[in-house]
């Protein structure tokens, strides 16, 4: 299996719950290897600018006013098949529905306050890594 990486952020729901560092203990224990990692807060432009593909959807708005309302954590994990197995680590977009275990089902609220995000492929993984971390200040491979 191919090393991957993925873009996951602690939303701001999860922030200021002060569960940065249960989700970073649960990715960490899943083998994942941490390579870039901050607190931002993004102004909404910018919210809107890192989910413009989700631009015609009803609940853009919604998105990105939660996304800008507060500091969030992103970061930069490798793993071998990181894209899914990170995916299957948070569960489900809507809380309700994620597996029991996932971070989704144990911490989120709904589906809009859903704690985390991870990209859905390799190449949206490079292009949102890429928004908040210039390639040169992801830590290579050590
Ligand atoms: P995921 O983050 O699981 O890939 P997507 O790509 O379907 O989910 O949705 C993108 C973001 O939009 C998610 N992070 C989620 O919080 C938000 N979102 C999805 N559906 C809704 C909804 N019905 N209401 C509010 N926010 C939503």
């Amino acid at each position: 299996m191919a090393v991957e990486r993925t873009l996951a952020i602690c939303k701001p729901d999860s922030v200021s719950k002060n569960q940065v560092g249960e989700i970073l203990r649960r990715i960490q224990e899943a083998g994942f290897k941490l390579r870039a990692i901050k607190m931002v807060r993004l102004t909404k432009a910018e919210a809107e600018g890192f989910y413009a593909v989700h631009a015609e959807r009803p609940f853009f708005g919604e998105l990105t006013e939660f996304m800008s309302s507060g500091p969030c954590v992103p970061m930069v994990l490798e793993k071998e098949n990181a894209i899914a197995d990170y995916r299957a680590l948070i569960g489900a977009t809507d809380p309700a529905e994620a597996a029991p275990g996932t971070i989704r089902a144990d911490l989120a609220e709904s589906k809009g306050k859903n704690a985390v995000h991870g990209s859905d492929s390799v190449e949206n993984g490079r292009l949102e890594a890429n928004f908040f971390f210039p390639e040169h200040v992801i830590v290579a491979n050590s």
